[in-house]
């Protein structure tokens, strides 16, 4: 299947042989096919995996089906931290030829493995992924994602290189440097965290870099929930068209699924990542079109293959087919993790829902922070956001027009008044990966 990609001649990519387009029913053989083949390896290998199919009397055997998927037990993030770092491999280490490992919030890292074939298959997936946003031999891509054991670098990298295209592995940060490599290299796309992106606007701006009149036309975001209210500002500062890509580590990093030019949800590379929706609460499989928790089946994965991997983040699927010809299904773009959502007085908020209260009000700028405490047992939440200089400067008027139209804003989405403190541009620290977009200081 890999080999079917490319045109030896031409030693590039070609996207229209990729299995983006497989007919439903053969796309379904294939995933039935490799999951009866990673099921039969995990259990053999992996003795976590074994033991509790066992408990449920399972064997390989009992997979006969897709729907046979729903029998098999859920992997979670704690079985990889309770067998760090290498208990679910699934393969000696003298087959293993990368690792990655993802910081998490506590505690030790997770930790994931990867064969030389996995590696292949990764580089597959985000080579199609960036063709899907329409990018082929000749672009130039600037990868401003971190390198090193965040998989957004080098997972972005070797995609680009599989594509045919030219990369520039600039990494993350040095943002000067980062608008001049834009504008000297001809750049005609974009790789970082949108959040990371932001920041080089303001940078470009203060620099008086007319990102418009620029090479790029493409941006490639992800590794954290944007809003559509980011990707308008994005889009309409840059003068680019901002495409989402997702994935993570456990699963194999960046390249689980993109958007395509329709951007209209996002394609799963389901040839490789099989997709379920669950309810959180029961665990029951949920019909397409419903809200739930994104489970996923790696299909091919040798060093660490994941069954049923639940991965905390909150989307659906698209019932109806993509305008575009895949047969690949969408999800939704995920905007929240079912472990991000905090609740104040007693009503459930997630930051992105306070995002698009934000950008919806002229003034503010894409750079926020929610702040929780607990003051006498009561939870508060304060919302800090930078607003534009000229709205800062003129202190009493035009900042106290903000604040209110802001509270308004806010309380429309969330449901209720919260505390606002406005700042001048550039108080809020930048950060060239993820930004943490949640402080919570109520239990200091
Ligand atoms: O963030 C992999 C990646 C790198 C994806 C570069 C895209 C681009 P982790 O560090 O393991 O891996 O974090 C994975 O980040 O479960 C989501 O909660 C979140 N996430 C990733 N992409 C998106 C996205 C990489 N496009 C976790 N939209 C995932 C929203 C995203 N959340």
């Amino acid at each position: 299947m890999f080999k079917e990609l490319w045109n030896d001649a031409a030693g590039g990519f070609h996207p229209a042989s990729a299995p983006d387009y497989l007919p439903e029913q053969a796309l379904r053989e294939v995933q039935l096919r490799r999951l009866r083949a990673v099921v039969e390896h995990a259990y053999k290998n992996v003795a976590l995996f074994r033991s509790r199919m066992e408990e449920r009397g399972l064997t390989p055997e009992s997979v006969q089906s897709l729907a046979d998927i729903a029998k098999l037990p859920f992997t979670v993030k704690a079985d990889l931290r309770d067998t760090y770092p290498s208990g679910l491999f699934a393969v000696p280490m003298g087959d293993v030829v990368r690792l990655h490992a993802s910081s998490g919030t506590t505690g030790k890292p997770i930790v994931v493995g990867y064969t030389r074939e996995d590696i292949q298959v990764w580089s597959e997936v985000m080579a199609r992924a960036l063709a899907c946003y329409g990018l082929h031999r000749g672009d130039i891509v600037q990868n401003a994602f971190g390198y090193g054991l965040f998989t957004g670098g080098l997972g972005v990298h070797y995609g680009a290189e599989t594509l045919g295209a030219t990369v520039v592995p600039i990494s993350g940060g040095n943002t000067d440097r980062q608008l001049m490599v834009i504008r000297d290299f001809g750049v005609s796309a974009l790789c970082c965290t949108p959040s990371y992106f932001a920041h080089m606007l303001e940078r470009a701006e203060e620099l008086g870099v007319d990102l418009p009149a620029s090479s790029l036309r493409v941006g490639v975001f992800g590794a954290e929930p944007w809003s559509d209210a980011m990707r308008r500002h994005i889009e309409e500062a840059a003068g680019i068209r901002a495409y989402d890509i997702y994935g993570l580590s456990e699963i194999v990093g960046p390249g689980v699924g993109c958007e395509c030019t329709e951007q209209h949800g996002l394609h799963l590379f389901e040839d490789h990542f099989y997709p379920e929706i669950i309810d959180p609460e029961s665990g029951e499989p949920l019909p397409d079109g419903e809200e739930g928790e994104l489970v996923i089946t790696t299909l091919s994965k040798r060093a660490m293959p994941m069954i049923r991997y639940r991965t905390r983040d909150i989307t659906s699927i698209i019932p109806e087919p993509c305008a575009c010809g895949r047969t690949l299904r969408r999800m939704r773009r995920i905007e929240r993790r079912s472990d991000d959502m905090f609740i104040i007085r007693g009503v459930n908020v997630f930051p992105s829902q306070v995002e698009a209260a934000l950008l919806a009000v002229e003034g503010t700028l894409p750079h926020y922070q929610i702040i929780l405490t607990r003051d006498h047992g009561l939870d508060q939440i304060t919302v800090e956001v930078e607003v534009t200089a000229e709205v800062f400067s003129d202190k009493v008027r035009a900042l106290e027009e903000v604040r209110a139209r802001l509270a308004q804003s806010i309380e429309r989405i969330i449901g209720i008044r919260v505390m606002l403190r406005l700042v001048e541009p550039r108080t809020i620290e930048r950060s060239q990966g993820k930004t943490k977009r949640v402080i919570d200081r109520r239990h200091d």
